[in-house]
């Protein structure tokens, strides 16, 4: 059975000791922020808990964060599933996707506020960026739009801005689905509805964060992942339908034509975004549950929750492309949360010829351009999860006159800061190139033997550890 809300999500990861709820009183401006990024620091993504921070000062309502991307382990467990299944469960969802049900109401609707009561200073959106972002922002909105002219439902995160009451901004790129939504409707002079939906159960914030076509609906592969529909129920002021068990729904317009500025807001690179002039939401209605739990995902500097997100999304994805798609000789891929499992992609391959380097490298570009601005290949005997490994490799199997090659005028990384600077907006096309490093770290000759213990004798040695008396 899949979950029926983001409550029973919590008590099966309580269940596997996999939920830490804080019950000191902290402050949403600076003191959330600063726990969840130590948390990421400090603690090694198998310890690393989802938090429940319970007593927000100034507010009665909890907030929770890392339920998607605390760790692989966390998501496989949104999933009901193990990790290694999780790039299997995707292809099955989106080859059996479950269109969702109408329910005529539930429990998202137990509080519904209007006028003055619809406001968005109830709830402890916190601040991420201290001294740089401009207030505060909610961080894992599923935001639910329609196409204009065939209804259909997409939902996307995309970062808003809290700007007063009943006002957010929001900064969603220009070929974001809900910016196609928004500039069809803007051409007719028509606003467009939004309603933004806040701790929906795991699946809904799945896809919210994937891309898919244009033509495929949310709803639908969020069912298939689940293996039961999403039951929906019709907003109060807009004519859309949500998830009827998610914590919160914000239902608002967005105007047409109207822009104001938004940002700066601290990225998944680390850095500052640039800010711009961007669309707002006028908020209409709020109707949340009784005693709602407020979502946030942490981004900013690597490792966060969304940095986890990334990586468990794309490596799977690209490696099944690369040994099934294309049938080549790759053992594993690994997008390493200190790039924004982006700007780095390590791949380690059984070589039986030497083209077989070129072959990987230009099947993993034209799959995922816009990903691995260094691309480091190696020999299958060297462990790409370990960074130790792949130095040594780049250190003791590299010429680097011979085996560096760079690739002028290829896609960028999203929002990387060396692209241009910062007051170049995102959208301007010097920001839409870029270069890449390509290093062939594999051995090319025959290479002495490794000055290593034979394998059987480390087998022994762990076989019988506790000897050595190290483990206390
Ligand atoms: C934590 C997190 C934050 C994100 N913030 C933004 C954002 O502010 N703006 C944006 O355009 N995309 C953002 N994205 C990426 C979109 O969610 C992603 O591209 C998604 O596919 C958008 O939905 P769509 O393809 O239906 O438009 C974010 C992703 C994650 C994981
Ligand atoms: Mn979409």
């Amino acid at each position: 059975m899949a979950y029926r809300d983001l409550r029973e999500y919590i008590k099966a990861l309580e269940e596997r000791d996999k939920l830490h709820r804080i019950t000191a009183e902290v402050e949403k401006d600076w003191e959330i922020a600063a726990v969840c990024r130590r948390v990421f620091q400090k603690l090694a993504p198998e310890r690393r808990p989802v938090l429940l921070f319970e007593r927000i000062r100034g507010f009665n309502i909890p907030l929770l964060v890392g339920s998607l991307g605390a760790s692989p382990e966390v998501y496989a467990i949104a999933l009901q599933d193990r990790v290694e299944n999780i790039h299997e469960r995707w292809e099955q969802a989106q080859r059996h996707p479950i269109k969702p049900v109408r329910v005529s109401t539930g429990p998202c609707k137990e509080n519904i506020l209007r006028g003055n009561d619809a406001d968005l200073t109830r709830f402890p959106v916190p601040i991420w960026t201290v001294g740089e972002d401009p207030g505060p922002y909610l961080t894992a909105p599923c935001v639910v739009s329609r196409e204009p002219d065939t209804g259909a439902y997409n939902v996307g995160t995309y970062r808003l801005q809290v700007k007063g009451p009943k006002k957010m901004g929001i900064w969603a790129a220009d070929g974001q689905h809900v910016s196609r939504h928004r500039l069809k409707n803007e051409a007719r002079n028509q606003s467009t509805p939004v309603a933004v939906v806040l701790g929906p159960d795991p699946a809904i914030e799945m896809v919210s964060v994937t891309k898919f076509s244009f033509e495929t609906e949310e709803y639908d592969v969020s069912g298939g992942l689940r293996g039961e529909p999403v039951p929906l129920v019709a907003c109060e002021t807009i004519p859309i339908e949500v998830p009827a068990t998610a914590e919160i729904v914000i239902e608002g317009e967005i105007p047409p034509g109207y822009r104001e500025p938004e940002g700066p807001f601290g990225e998944y690179t680390g850095y500052m975004g640039a800010a711009g002039n961007m669309p707002v939401i006028e908020v209409t209605c709020i109707t949340h549950r009784h005693n709602p739990i407020y979502r946030a995902f942490f981004s900013q500097m690597p490792p966060s929750e969304s940095s986890c997100i990334k990586r468990v999304g794309r490596e799977q994805s690209i490696l099944k492309h690369l040994q099934h798609d294309l049938g080549l000789p790759v053992r594993d891929l690994h997008l390493p949360e200190s790039s924004g499992a982006a700007g780095t992609m390590l791949i380690s391959i059984k070589k039986a010829n030497p083209s077989d380097v070129k072959r990987v490298v230009s099947g993993a570009l034209r799959y995922a351009e816009g990903f691995g601005k260094f691309i480091i290949v190696v020999d299958e005997d060297v462990d790409i999860q370990d960074h130790c490994q792949v130095e040594w490799a780049m250190s003791f199997h590299v010429q680097p006159a011979k085996d560096i090659e760079i690739i002028p005028d290829v896609q960028a990384v999203a929002l990387d800061p060396s692209q241009a600077p910062a007051d170049v907006p995102q959208e301007d096309e010097s920001r839409k190139t870029s270069s890449k490093v390509i290093i062939d770290a594999t051995r090319k000759h025959r290479f002495p033997a490794r000055a290593l213990p034979p394998e059987e004798h480390l087998r022994r040695v762990d076989n019988q550890w506790a000897k050595y008396g190290l483990e206390r």
